[in-house]
């Protein structure tokens, strides 16, 4: 690669500056670097790893096999690099981020603890003006916002939380020097994915556990297992291979299992067409995956339904006690309308003594006292209170910052009814800011690894283009950021993910207050790339170029 001579500003701290040191943080340092622009990484966190820096809860993993989520940019770096496991767990996978760091040498140009509170466009000099939580005030000419799609983290408050005299704790937020859990009575909200993996691992050590659900999850067992030696030098030695599949593939993936199963229905078979025989032979051959054989659930909200009761048939053969798997059903939304969980036994975990479901729908959570939580109909004494309740996503971090960009605007009015963007890489009016894996782009649809290298790779070379040619400025034109927004909302338009009975975090529903927008582009990674290299081989149009 070609490291062209910059100019560089001596008035500037980095050309660019990058926010945020997970995946993206880093691959973009990484890049930037190569393409000899100088950049500075700002990282709230006291270490490397973004979303694998913060969620080191107990049974915290990886939905996507470990082969496949993790970067290919570096031949030498995927054969010499060990997993463990089919799924790798978050220490392992915060190693792995750690050695990309050491390996490449980017902590030199890494700030940690130093979150960035605001940033200000200067118009005077095309220039970004950053503040951090440490007092510094930075510049540069670009903004790389690698703030990620699942950071934001989501605290409900109700009525008494300060009064609680345990210990609160997010699984976001899970402290470096852990948790005291073992034989405590302790209570956990939160039933997406990262309670779903906790409450097997926490009901192992806890003296009681109570499950507090809102609601009822699908999840499907992972089938996680260790990687043999075998099996890891089978799949590098075909590894080009592999990862070509995976940037040519929807959802940056090459295998089907992971949290992507509901992209590949493995039968051509309607449910809506099937007798009673047949689906109970696909539960028997199947078990939890019988639901999701068939070729007409993702558009037939019939067949949906039909396939959902398999689910809960499974739930039903699974959990003992009746009233308890009754509440644990899945019910009032299709499947497939949010990620898919893979949990480690999730089901079961409600057939130990020492484990309790509390259904929310039918006994809400009035008030936390400074024992425990009063709910409608009862109370539960706790000496901690886990809070898995998930994320602001894809939008949460970035307008949590105050990014302030022409005229005085801030970016947390201007997406108050919902982010626009084009390409989930600029928004008009932020002139020079650049965001990863952001709204408008596949983002949390496509495996992150991937997606980086493109995505990233290519918000790179957008910003090299610039300074060769001497450009101080690249805005977004409003109107093709309109058209862009129009093509996400077509392309989301029928499928599950925004039936009207689908709340998630994909569409901000699972936020107060937060807008009903789909919030990623369903298109696919490949045609999202195609539009991207299409829109770079036409001179960046659709930005504004000055
Ligand atoms: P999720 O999937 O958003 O799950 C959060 C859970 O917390 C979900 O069950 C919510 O219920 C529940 N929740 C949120 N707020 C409340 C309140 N106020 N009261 C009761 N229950 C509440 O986040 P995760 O961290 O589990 O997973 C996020 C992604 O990370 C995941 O998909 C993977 O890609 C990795 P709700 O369903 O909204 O009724």
């Amino acid at each position: 690669m070609s490291t062209p001579e910059v100019t560089q500003d001596a008035g500037l701290d980095a050309d660019v500056i990058v926010v945020g040191a997970g995946m993206s943080g880093l691959y973009a340092l990484k890049v930037l670097r190569e393409r000899g622009l100088r950049a500075l990484v700002l990282e709230k966190a006291p270490g490397v790893g973004g979303t694998w820096y913060w969620n080191r809860y107990p049974g915290a993993r990886c939905d996507i096999p470990s082969l496949e989520y993790s970067f290919g940019f570096d031949p030498e770096l995927e054969q010499e690099w060990e997993w463990s496991e089919h799924f790798a767990s978050q220490p392992e996978i915060e190693r792995y981020l750690n050695h990309i760091a050491d390996r490449y040498d980017l902590r030199r140009d890494i700030r940690l603890s130093c979150g960035v509170t605001a940033a200000t466009f200067d118009e005077a000099t095309d220039t970004w003006v950053f503040a951090t939580e440490t007092g510094d005030r930075l510049r540069s000419r670009f903004v790389i916002m690698a703030t990620g799609g699942l950071s934001a983290p989501h605290r409900p408050d109700w009525p008494g939380m300060d009064r609680f005299q345990g210990t609160v704790v997010q699984t976001s937020l899970w402290p470096e020097e852990g948790v005291e859990l073992e034989g405590k009575r302790i209570g956990i909200v939160g039933t997406g994915s990262s309670g779903i993996q906790a409450i097997p691992e926490i009901a192992k050590v806890a003296g009681h556990l109570t499950v507090f659900q809102r609601t009822a999850a699908f999840t499907w067992p992972s089938q996680n297992k260790e990687l043999t030696e075998a099996e890891q030098a089978e799949i590098k030695a075909k590894y080009r291979q592999l990862r070509e599949e995976q940037y040519a593939s929807f959802s940056g993936t090459a295998g089907t299992t992971g949290a992507v199963i509901f992209a590949f229905p493995t039968d051509d078979r309607k449910i809506r067409e099937s007798t009673p025989e047949e689906r109970e032979a696909a539960l028997a051959e199947h078990g939890f995956s019988a639901c999701r054989i068939w070729s007409d659930t993702a558009t037939d909200l019939d067949a949906n339904e039909m396939a959902v009761e398999l689910f809960r048939e499974m739930v039903r053969r699974t959990v003992q006690d009746p009233e308890t798997a009754e509440a644990l059903m899945p019910r009032g939304y299709p499947l497939g309308c949010k990620r898919p969980v893979l949990d480690g036994g999730y089901f079961a975990t409600f057939n130990r003594d020492n484990v309790s479901l509390v259904d929310l729908q039918n006994d809400p959570i009035l008030e936390v006292t400074e024992t425990g939580v009063r709910t409608a109909k009862g109370f539960v004494e706790l000496d901690v209170l886990v809070l898995a309740t998930g994320f602001d996503a894809m939008t949460g971090a970035l307008t949590r910052i105050d990014v302030r960009g022409r005229d005085g605007r801030l970016l947390r009015d201007d997406w108050a009814s919902g982010p626009r963007t084009y390409l989930g890489i600029g928004t008009a009016g932020y002139p020079n800011l650049f965001i990863c894996v952001g709204p408008g782009s596949p983002g949390v649809l496509a495996t992150y690894p991937p997606q980086i290298e493109l995505q990233v790779g290519w918000i790179s070379e957008f910003v090299q283009y610039l300074v060769e040619h001497g450009l101080t400025r690249a805005d977004v034109d409003a109107q093709a950021q309109e058209e862009w927004g129009e093509h996400v909302n077509q392309v989301a338009e029928g499928t599950m993910f925004t039936a009207a009975s689908c709340n998630s975090w994909y569409n901000g529903a699972n936020i107060e207050g937060k807008p009903r927008v789909f919030l990623p582009y369903v298109g696919g990674l490949p045609v999202y790339m195609d539009k991207c290299n299409d829109v770079a081989a036409h001179g960046y149009e659709g930005f504004v170029l000055s």
